[in-house]
């Protein structure tokens, strides 16, 4: 659709940037905070690049007063940060430590006396550790009522000042990272625990639906899903089906569910008749189809191309690239299922991403039809190496054509007729990217923390700052 002229932004746009608690924190051991799943994760040795951990991150803890500051100059319009359930209660459930929960009272405070609406996300990841061991975390049901316990605290202790909650940070993340390939938190490989996991996880998800509507009735909630659309590889049919199974397993399975609490019909044919599908209990559905969200979050970074796989074809084993050596992601699939291409109608950062601005369009509008809810764009950015130059700047370019062409391609979504309430870049400040240590950056400032040594974490801001300053005092006109 080529439009003649594009939709402005909406007046009340929410333009801002995402981070999530064990990324920027730090202070990982203080006041009163218990051990997360990630504090133990990244003390195995081989688990992330140069063994780098959050125990300092770039002490958010201790500068957040900075941070917003920073954020006012910016004129950002929110802020979307995570708690971390931890600090709250230190065991997952119990008692909570007040200490905790000051600290996001007073990041709260901050942001409203500066003029910017808090985003806050319930769970980025970070599990209670003695959840973990006490139960399996979310291998049990259990964790359903302690996490709506822990939710209804927040509620109860945040909701008259925050507006908009996200429930879960890409469910589809955490669980294929923690329960198929490995490579995060528990590092386990188990297909049938991976469908359980996710079966809990949304219903969990869901009782959180349920609680806000009495503790905030006034405030909007959703899931951020980590959506990527598929592309067939080409016009052949048996990749547009390899594309259409990919959708299914690795979008709908989940968005299907937060939306219409049911499972996509093939997807939960072929996993019964592997036998891994998810045990289902009486009531389940029904929680699942009365609680709705309020939008999608979407966090979009890049699409992914799929092709054909034979039954004895490609597996899920293929290295991920944590070390911004290009070239170094091999593709994967699921036997009989698809596998993934490379697209070369696309250029790709060091660590492989594919760039593509369209797909984000495409994803909107397929959310859209799809689902009819608004969107908020919970995390889009570029993750780069990026260099101090001798008189201290940083002329980050790329991060400013990548920002333009995606805030574009959301104005032709706009123009299409897709409702999108806010767009949260990632990230404010550079931070810790959980597998690939500090090299990663993400940040319209700059944060000197690198994998090794100690360093006295001071923040440049980068040339993008200026560009994102601009665009929100222009509502984003000025891009055209
Ligand atoms: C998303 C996560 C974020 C963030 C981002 C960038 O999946 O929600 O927490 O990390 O991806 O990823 P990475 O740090 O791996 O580059």
């Amino acid at each position: 659709m080529l439009h003649e002229k594009l939709t402005s932004f909406p007046k009340n746009f929410l333009w801002g940037a995402a981070s999530a608690a064990y990324q920027v924190e730090g202070a990982w051991n203080e006041d009163g905070k218990g051990i997360s799943n990630w504090d133990t994760f990244v003390r195995i040795p081989g688990k992330t690049f140069k063994g780098t951990n959050g125990d300092v991150a770039v002490d958010h803890y201790n500068r957040y007063k900075e941070d917003i500051q920073l954020m006012a100059e910016m004129g950002i319009k929110t802020y979307r940060f995570s708690v971390a359930w931890a600090r709250i209660f230190p065991n997952g459930k119990g008692e909570i430590n007040q200490e905790g929960l000051d600290f996001y009272h007073h990041l709260i405070d901050e942001l409203i006396d500066h003029g910017i609406e808090p985003i806050l996300t319930i769970y980025h990841w970070d599990l209670p550790q003695a959840l973990q061991d006490a139960y399996g975390g979310w291998e049990s049901r259990q964790v359903i009522e302690d996490f709506t316990n822990y939710c209804v605290a927040l509620y109860k202790a945040f909701g008259d000042r925050v507006k908009y909650w996200v429930s879960l940070n890409e469910q589809n993340v955490f669980t294929r990272l923690g329960y198929q390939s490995a490579m995060h938190p528990p590092g386990v490989k188990d297909d049938k625990l991976f469908y359980q996991v996710n079966h809990h996880a949304s219903l969990a998800n869901a009782a959180a639906m349920r609680e806000f509507r009495n503790y905030v009735p006034n405030g909007k909630i959703g899931p951020s899903f980590a959506y990527s659309p598929a592309y067939a590889a080409t016009s052949k049919p048996e990749d547009v089906l390899a594309a259409e199974n990919a959708e299914e397993f690795t979008s709908h399975w989940w968005m299907d569910v937060y939306v219409w609490g049911t499972y996509p019909k093939a997807a939960w044919d072929y996993l019964e008749r592997k036998g891994i599908a998810p045990h289902v209990e009486v009531g389940d559905f029904e929680l699942l189809r009365e609680n709705k969200p309020d939008f999608m979050g979407v966090n979009y970074y890049q699409t992914t191309t799929f092709e054909k796989n034979t039954l004895d074809g490609v597996t899920s084993e293929g290295n991920f690239n944590t070390s911004g050596e290009k070239g170094t992601t091999e593709d994967t699939g699921i036997p009989g299922l698809y596998k993934t291409v490379h697209n070369k109608n696309l250029n790709r950062t060091n660590w492989d991403w594919n760039i593509d601005p369209q797909g984000l369009r495409i994803g909107l509008r397929r959310i859209t039809n799809r689902y009819k809810l608004p969107v908020l764009i919970s995390e889009n950015g570029l993750g780069e190496y990026d260099q101090v130059e001798a008189d201290g700047s940083i002329n980050d370019d790329y991060r400013i054509e990548y920002l333009t062409s995606h805030v574009k391609a959301i104005q032709e979504a706009l123009t299409d007729g897709v409702e999108v309430i806010g767009y949260c870049v990632w990230s404010f400040t550079d931070l810790l990217s959980w597998l690939n240590g500090y090299q990663k950056r993400y940040g319209f400032v700059y944060v000197n923390q690198q994998e090794e040594g100690e360093h006295d974490l001071r923040r440049i801001k980068k040339k993008s700052f200026y560009w994102y300053k601009d665009t929100i005092e222009n509502n984003g006109e000025n891009l055209r």
